[in-house]
């Protein structure tokens, strides 16, 4: 069975997701498009050559659109209502991070889903996915570094539009570090402080750039991640583990190793859609396996809760200047399996 798919936001990402489910993956199609900018919608109709139905809304979408599976991909203020909306109608729901802007958001999300009676949502969470990532986390997981003691990391962007304020670099950038660190080590939170360096000249005067963010896990692992969203030279993900007998670093992305002018040099990537490019792949069939299997086992709306109340912490440190304890509730057995 094909499955058939609705967009709801069909800018950066809505649209590389609607490509790579078009080109690239396979089991599914996207029949049904929706944006704020109509004329986005159309514009990626057209590109790809989509036999597709534009749709007023996304509730429209949900209601009208005989489709098998949501794709919310709008900004992140709108996550909450059309999960929910999808929840309602019995659809299948993959929501790109964040699940919901705050953590009250991602309860009431998780409130409907436990009362459907079955998983119905996937977050766009994809470093799970990398291999980088799942490099390290085997590292850790077969002892071959001893226990881990601390990480050190790194988050780069280029640069930021001026709608890019403060608390985003935690909501909309730290979030993948908060959920992918829960994930490698198998632990939780416990605190979080944030501290301010010199600021980038680069930086507009609505965003402190650069960010350190400093997290302490249950076991007593240490975190520090730089957060640096003006950093000018390339998307920049780096990640290093140090254990008990030895450090393990997330791979470099492939890169040709080129000889010219005196020069001994590799190419750093610019655009977070190249560098995670396979994860994304990867993540969206699972999702697609996952619902023709009638069963979810990719990231789910517990991650989305568990990084949105790490978060709220975070941007508390922010502002307090403190270290902010991090609380998250008892996990239900219905996110167990
Ligand atoms: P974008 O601004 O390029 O695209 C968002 C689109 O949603 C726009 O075309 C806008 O018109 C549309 N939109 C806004 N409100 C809407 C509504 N109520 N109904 C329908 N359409 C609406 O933003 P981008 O970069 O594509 O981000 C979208 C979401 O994806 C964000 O939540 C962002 O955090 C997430 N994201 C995730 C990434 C990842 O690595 N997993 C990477 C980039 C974005
Ligand atoms: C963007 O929304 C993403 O999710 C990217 O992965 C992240 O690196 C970037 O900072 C966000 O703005």
């Amino acid at each position: 069975m094909t499955l058939k798919i609705g967009v709801i936001g069909t800018g950066a990402i809505g649209a590389d997701h609607t490509r790579r489910i078009t080109n690239a993956l396979t089991g599914a199609e996207v029949i049904a498009l929706t944006d704020v900018n109509q004329e986005q919608a159309e514009k990626v109709k057209k590109s790809l050559g989509l036999n597709a139905t534009i749709y007023k809304d996304g509730h429209e979408l949900i209601e009208k659109g005989d489709v098998d599976a949501v794709l919310v991909t709008s900004w992140g203020g709108t996550h909450e209502e059309y999960v929910l909306a999808a929840i309602k109608a019995g659809k299948y729901v993959f929501c790109e991070k964040p699940l919901a802007t705050t953590a009250r958001g991602c309860q009431n999300i998780i409130d409907a889903e436990m009362a459907a009676g079955k998983r119905l949502v996937q977050v766009g969470f994809m470093r799970p996915y990398d291999s980088g990532y799942k490099m390290l986390k085997q590292a850790i997981d077969s002892g071959a570094i001893g226990e881990p003691l601390m990480i050190h990391a790194a988050h780069r962007n280029p640069s930021v539009p001026e709608m890019y304020i403060t608390p985003m670099a935690i909501h909309d950038t730290l979030i993948h570090e908060l959920d992918v660190f829960r994930w490698l080590l198998d632990d939780e939170y416990v605190s979080a402080q944030v501290v301010f360096p010199r600021k980038s000249k680069y930086a507009h005067s609505k965003v402190a750039d650069p960010q350190i963010v400093m997290l302490e896990t249950k076991k007593g692992t240490r975190i520090d991640v730089e957060v640096f969203v003006n950093c000018q030279y390339g998307y920049d993900i780096q990640c290093s583990v140090v254990g008990e007998e030895g450090v393990a670093n997330l791979p470099e992305p492939q890169a040709l190793s080129m000889r010219k002018n005196a020069n001994l040099g590799q190419a750093i990537l610019t655009d977070w859609k190249d560098r995670f490019i396979e994860s994304y792949d990867v993540e969206l069939q699972d999702f697609i396996n996952g619902v023709q299997a009638g069963k979810l086992t990719g990231p789910s709306s517990w991650n989305g809760l568990a990084a949105a109340v790490s978060g709220d912490a975070c941007v508390k440190a922010q502002e307090s200047g403190l270290i902010e304890p991090i609380n998250l509730p008892n996990r239900p057995e219905f996110y167990r399996s």
